[in-house]
């Protein structure tokens, strides 16, 4: 399926306003690309199908996790957090992506892991910083792709865990540990 193909089957499934926010992560993560030496039509593939499960039915998503052996862990934390791997499942069987890369990033973009390929953390980042993102902070973090991929990245991360625990959420196991793998980095 080409990428236009992609983005009409997605537009389909969900709601104008979550459709706006995909066309912005494709827009930042394909300039991510670029600047990052990522090949941009994965980015762009990653970018399209990234929320494809966004909408998807809670009971329907719980049923694949366990189905398809996923991390039973995601069940014990928000739904939230489902429709990130359940999103990679569907690229695949419904789209027809192969590409263990894309489908990781589509996976992973919500909580992120310890290694991320410079795939997963375009996904990641565009994500967080497109250009419909209206939080505070997000134009520092959107002005980090002067220092590199990995200074985005870890600022990123640490901006998600900070915003969950003000709000007295639990932060995922593969979130921490993603902040770890930065922090370790440097030491
Ligand atoms: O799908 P999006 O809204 O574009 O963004 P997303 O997939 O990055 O995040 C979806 C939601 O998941 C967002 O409200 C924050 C939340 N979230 C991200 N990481 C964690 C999390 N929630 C919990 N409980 N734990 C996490 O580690
Ligand atoms: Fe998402
Ligand atoms: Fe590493
Ligand atoms: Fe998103």
């Amino acid at each position: 399926m080409d990428q236009s193909a992609m983005l009409q089957k997605v537009k389909k499934r969900l709601p104008e306003k979550r459709f706006n926010h995909v066309v912005g992560v494709v827009d930042t993560a394909t300039e991510l690309a670029q600047r990052f030496d990522v090949p941009e039509p994965k980015a762009q593939v990653a970018a399209i199908l990234h929320d494809v499960a966004k909408f998807s039915d809670r009971d329907w998503m719980k049923s694949i996790i366990i189905e398809q052996n996923m991390d039973p862990l995601l069940l014990d934390y928000h739904a939230e957090l489902w429709h990130a791997p359940v999103g990679a499942y569907i690229a695949e069987k419904e789209f027809g992506v192969e590409d263990e890369d894309i489908l990781n990033a589509i996976r992973y973009h919500t909580t992120g892991r310890a290694e991320m390929s410079d795939l997963e953390k375009v996904i990641y980042i565009a994500d967080l910083v497109e250009p419909g993102r209206k939080f505070s902070g997000v134009e520092e973090l959107r002005q980090l792709k002067e220092q590199g991929l990995d200074v985005m990245m870890e600022a990123s991360i640490k901006h998600t865990i900070d915003f969950l625990t003000s709000k007295n959420q639990p932060v995922y196991p593969d979130s921490l540990k993603c902040y770890e793998h930065f922090v370790q980095q440097k030491g």
